[in-house]
């Protein structure tokens, strides 16, 4: 594998944007508009319509494709468009949003079929601002399901969180 197409996926406000923004070695290219839907995108200015792209090259030279999707489910036509051709989803949800387990739960049900042919890990952001559900929630959610997938605290902010879960990602489609 010399390239790889990741797709990054979850909540408006759980920083898909922002994590490829911060790994990105080409400058991001995004559709980010200001929101004008207040109710989903209250905690800021701007989100998603279409996609961002990024790339980034491994170590060992494996380059990365790295697109997100819009979180807003009135975008979500481009979810099946950026999904195709892709070889693992990072999913990332909003510890300080209203139902964050809720939210997990929507993203595994519309990649279902894609995550139980490829792979896929779980980045729970913002967890600074709000600690709660634990992460052991999530665990238990994904044991009553049936589903055994990596979940990883992480700040979509931070380079080494996100390149961590994307090496995380990485080693389960090689070896997994
Ligand atoms: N405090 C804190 N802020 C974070 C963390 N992760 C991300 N953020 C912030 O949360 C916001 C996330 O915004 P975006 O990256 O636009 O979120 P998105 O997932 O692309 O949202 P949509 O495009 O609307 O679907 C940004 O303001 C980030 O700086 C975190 O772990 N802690
Ligand atoms: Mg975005």
């Amino acid at each position: 594998m010399s390239e790889i197409k990741l797709v990054f996926t979850g909540s408006s406000g759980a920083g898909k944007t922002t994590a490829i923004t911060a790994i990105s070695e080409i400058p991001v290219i995004n559709t980010d508009v200001r929101a004008t839907d207040l109710t989903t995108t209250q905690r800021k200015s701007k989100t998603t319509v279409a996609m961002d792209y990024g790339e980034l090259t491994l170590e060992d030279g494996q380059k990365l494709r790295l697109y997100g999707t819009p979180g807003q489910q009135r975008f979500d036509y481009m979810w099946k468009i950026l999904i195709k051709g892709a070889l693992g989803l990072i999913i990332l949800v909003d510890n300080s949003g209203p139902d964050p387990i809720g939210d997990l739960a929507r993203y595994i049900d519309n990649f279902r079929g894609f995550i139980a042919d490829t792979g896929a890990v779980i980045g729970i952001s913002r967890m600074d601002i709000s600690p709660e559900p634990a992460l052991q929630r999530y665990y238990d959610y994904l044991n009553e399901r049936g589903i055994q997938l990596p979940i990883f605290p992480v700040d979509a902010r931070s380079r080494d969180n996100i390149v961590m879960l994307i090496h995380a990602l990485v080693a389960m489609l090689e070896y997994g």
